[in-house]
């Protein structure tokens, strides 16, 4: 089965290289659908409930009617994992608006949603932070709420993939991404945590994604009485941080050692960051079994 995975395809178990969907699919035609990312740690599904539920909100938001229930959807998550014998893996489901035979943006036009959810093996993160891990500054700016609001997990990423280029062509490895108004919002797939005198803070969730490795983070500081401030930041405040963390299912919680040249914590792990990483380790230990 290696490297040739079962993903799900509305309903039915396709090996990868054969799970196809229609090349007049609206996802791929216009971006037009919504997707999460999940972590497996030892067989254990991570907060499924808060993905399931966000996954079904963004689809809501965006009037796609779930075909399947919650209930269904978390069983499916289950499945993948169970039926690769996943242990420590990402899950990443899509929900299209479904396949669109006229041409046209009209959205009635459009056959049943199409649900996919592929897997995949992967280690700690999917960064490399051994290596250590450095930000950069990028001239792409959040999309305003106003305009789309960014806690729709929605499936046209271009944006945030521009940011993580212009980072990347600068030799960081992940972007920080502003407001329309100069101030930090987010990474391109990750939330960005700064510690100031053994406080955290981390920009509100207007103009970013309602993380759930961010609310976790929250409420493990909580139940270390450590205080988080939601609030504003600049990049004076990122830049004259004690440390700076990043977070996603994906990556997990990243210290971050250069910041626009700038070292951060001594280019090391800061004390408070591996507190709350080893914090959210155990945690990650909770999650709800695939194999039960
Ligand atoms: N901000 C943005 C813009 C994201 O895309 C996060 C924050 C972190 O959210 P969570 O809920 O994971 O703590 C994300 C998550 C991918 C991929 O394929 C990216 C994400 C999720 C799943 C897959 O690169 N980003």
């Amino acid at each position: 089965m290696e490297d040739n995975w079962l993903v799900y395809v509305n309903g039915e178990m396709v090996p990868m290289k054969e799970a196809k969907i229609s090349v007049f699919d609206r996802g791929f035609q216009y971006g037009d659908g919504v997707f999460e990312g999940l972590r497996v740690y030892g067989g254990k599904i991570f907060k499924l409930r808060e993905h399931t539920d966000r996954l079904f909100r963004s689809a809501r938001a965006i009037n796609i009617q779930m075909p399947i229930t919650k209930d269904e959807f978390s069983a499916a998550v289950k499945r993948v994992v169970r039926e690769n014998q996943f242990q420590d893996a990402h899950i990443k489901p899509q929900v299209t608006r479904g396949i669109a035979w006229k041409l046209g943006l009209d959205p009635r036009n459009t056959t049943a949603p199409n649900i996919v959810i592929p897997g995949r093996p992967i280690g700690k993160s999917m960064f490399e932070p051994d290596k250590g891990f450095k930000l950069a500054a990028v001239s792409v700016r959040k999309i305003p709420a106003m305009c789309f609001d960014p806690r729709i997990k929605s499936l046209n990423y271009l944006a945030n993939i521009m940011a993580r280029m212009e980072a990347q062509a600068s030799g960081a490895d992940e972007a920080i991404m502003l407001d329309i108004y100069g101030d930090v919002a987010e990474g391109s797939a990750d939330n960005i945590f700064i510690v100031k005198s053994g406080e955290l803070y981390t920009p509100s969730v207007q103009d970013a994604l309602e993380g759930i490795t961010r609310s976790t983070v929250i409420e493990l500081a909580g139940r270390k009485n450590i205080r988080v401030h939601e609030t504003k930041l600049t990049l004076y405040d990122v830049y004259t941080a004690d440390e700076i963390f990043v977070t996603g299912s994906g990556a997990g919680i990243v210290a971050v050692t250069e910041v626009d040249k700038r070292v951060v914590s001594g280019g090391k792990i800061g004390a408070l960051t591996k507190t709350i990483s080893g914090a959210y380790d155990e945690e990650s230990q909770k999650g709800e079994s695939a194999y039960e």
